[in-house]
């Protein structure tokens, strides 16, 4: 019998040829290129402001040299919590010119998700605007503040790197494997970690989406980029801005999504490509004020983060008729992009709706038995795992959830189920890891029971996401009180809850959120 016979390893690669990398690059020379011209680089949505490659590029070196002045050294972290704005552009190119690290955070965050992501990253300086200023981390740390408006007491204003001497920027050696980005996530369990993206993982990523004689995501500087969704979230921050540097394209910044501002704005900019998550396809897609609005400059609508249900893709498709249509699949950890819609390509392949993409190149994808971790053919659903110089490095001082998320082979396992097609077109169709999508953002279930733990009167609590027609998922809390308390939903009425007798857990100890989800959407929550 065949006993010993060689288990074949499928793995799925992409239908583009892999192409040089100049991975060996700092990731500000790589973006930036020798291209220092008068095409709209950043244009600000709110003001109308543009500045120009030559422009953005000088400020961002002056930024570098103010961080410099600073005491900011390589390998420094600084924090930015900032809305979509150009000094948030200037403040992460700024601190790669000196190799330092940008950690981003949402500005929304309350003050102890802030410490939190501060006091873990390490970081020396927070660039962030007044309003945000009473959340700061109250520590004896030494800390520098900076504001992009009229600073608060003891916080300096962005001049001090703006308006510093670009001459004066100091030269270091940036190697490859140097940190340059830190966004935090809580992968496929816990609670948020440091992700350690170097210079080579984002260069990388960026690579395989714009660059070669035939584009994965073909961006050229006649493009105008939608930049709405946070440049904090990785998606953003890598398929938007850096691609966009990278490919020569302007880049339209807004600060928040509005409808009325963005149908505004895409009219009076010509924005060709839009980058989206579901929520905005929705809004797209169902509001009455799209009618009044000329959005025939679209050319691409780019979706990632969460699902896209083929009837909203449908919607959409009869508001822009001209567009090509498709997503993107992305995890932080992945540098993000594992896959991409080949509509997109210079030359464009027929794609399927609903599906996420093409496995990228120069990177290897395999599906894998959850349970044995066998890998599978075409069709058959199973973990999605990815390979390639773009992935992270590993979570900041965590080796082992290091070590639990890429395996001694160098695969990074997504916690995403789903299958590649005949066409190699990969379809999600579940998740195992516990992370919650509302609006395209992570909420670690993780998070909210330590919390809900946190509270005298609740013994037990599980939380596992409920689908939601407009933000795709919403947490939803099982309850325990605790013996002899009294609890009413309105005391803890951010979250929806069920109260239930004891949350089913495995016999080592592991909240079983399949059997709540189950239980979900059975609709009969007790
Ligand atoms: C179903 O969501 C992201 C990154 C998304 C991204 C990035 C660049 C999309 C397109 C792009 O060009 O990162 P995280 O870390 O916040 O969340 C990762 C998880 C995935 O593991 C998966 O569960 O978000 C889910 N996800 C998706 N699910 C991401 N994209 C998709 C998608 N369909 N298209």
């Amino acid at each position: 019998a065949p006993s010993n016979e060689k288990i074949a390893t499928h793995i799925f690669k992409s239908k583009l040829p892999d192409i040089p990398i100049s991975n060996h690059l700092p990731l500000h020379t790589y973006c930036f290129q020798d291209r220092l011209s008068d095409d709209p680089c950043l244009i600000v949505g709110l003001t109308g402001k543009t500045y120009s490659y030559a422009e953005t590029h000088l400020i961002c070196r002056k930024t570098a040299a103010g961080l410099s002045n600073l005491g900011i050294k390589k390998g420094d972290v600084i924090m930015i919590l900032l809305q979509n704005c150009a000094e948030f552009v200037f403040s992460f190119m700024g601190a790669s010119m000196i190799g330092a690290v940008t950690t981003t955070a949402n500005p929304f965050y309350t003050s102890a998700e802030i410490l939190k992501q501060f006091r873990t990253s390490g970081a020396k300086l927070i660039i962030t605007m007044s309003q945000y200023v009473d959340r700061l981390p109250k520590t004896d740390k030494d800390f520098t503040v900076i504001t992009i408006d009229a600073p608060p007491e003891n916080c300096l204003h962005f001049t001090v790197l703006s308006e510093a001497d670009e001459d004066q920027i100091p030269e270091v050696a940036i190697e490859p494997d140097d940190p340059v980005a830190l966004p935090f996530s809580s992968g496929t369990t816990g609670l948020p970690k440091g992700v350690v993206l170097t210079h080579k993982s984002l260069i990388t990523s960026v690579a395989q989406q714009v660059d070669g004689e035939n584009p994965n995501l073909y961006l050229t500087n006649g493009d105008v980029v939608l930049c709405v969704l946070p440049l904090f979230h990785i998606y953003s921050l890598n398929s938007v801005l850096l691609c966009s540097l990278r490919a020569g394209a302007g880049v339209l910044l807004m600060q928040k999504f509005e409808i009325g501002a963005l149908l505004e704005l895409i009219q009076r900019h010509r924005v060709s490509v839009a980058a989206v998550v579901p929520p905005l396809v929705l809004a797209l897609a169902k509001n009455p004020m799209v009618a009044d609005y000329d959005l025939s400059s679209i050319r691409v609508v780019l979706s990632g983060a969460a699902p896209l249900g083929k009837e909203l893709e449908d919607a959409l498709r009869s508001r822009v008729p001209q567009a090509i249509l498709g997503q993107g699949y992305g995890m932080t950890e992945a540098g993000p992009v594992l896959s991409m819609c080949l509509g997109f390509a210079k030359q464009p392949f027929p794609t399927k709706s609903g599906s996420c993409g093409t496995v990228v190149r120069n990177a290897e994808l395999k599906v894998i038995d959850p349970e044995i971790g066998a890998s599978l053919p075409h069709n058959q659903p199973g973990e999605i795992c990815i390979r390639g110089p773009q992935i992270m490095k590993g979570y900041l001082n965590d080796p082992e959830a290091t070590a639990a998320t890429i395996d001694v082979e160098g695969w990074l396992h997504t916690g995403d189920i789903g299958y590649v097609d005949d066409d190699d077109e990969v379809f999600i169709v579940d998740r195992v890891k516990e992370i919650i999508k509302f609006k395209g953002f992570q909420v670690p279930p993780a998070e909210i029971e330590a919390l809900l733990l946190s509270h005298p009167s609740i013994g037990d609590a599980a939380v596992v996401p409920q689908k939601d027609e407009v933000a795709g998922e919403v947490p939803v809390a099982f309850v325990v009180r605790s013996n002899g308390f009294e609890l009413t939903e309105e005391a803890i009425k951010e979250y929806i809850i069920y109260f239930v007798h004891a949350i089913p857990k495995s016999p080592s100890g592991k909240i079983l959120r399949k059997d709540l989800r189950a239980k979900l959407a059975s609709s009969m929550p007790l």
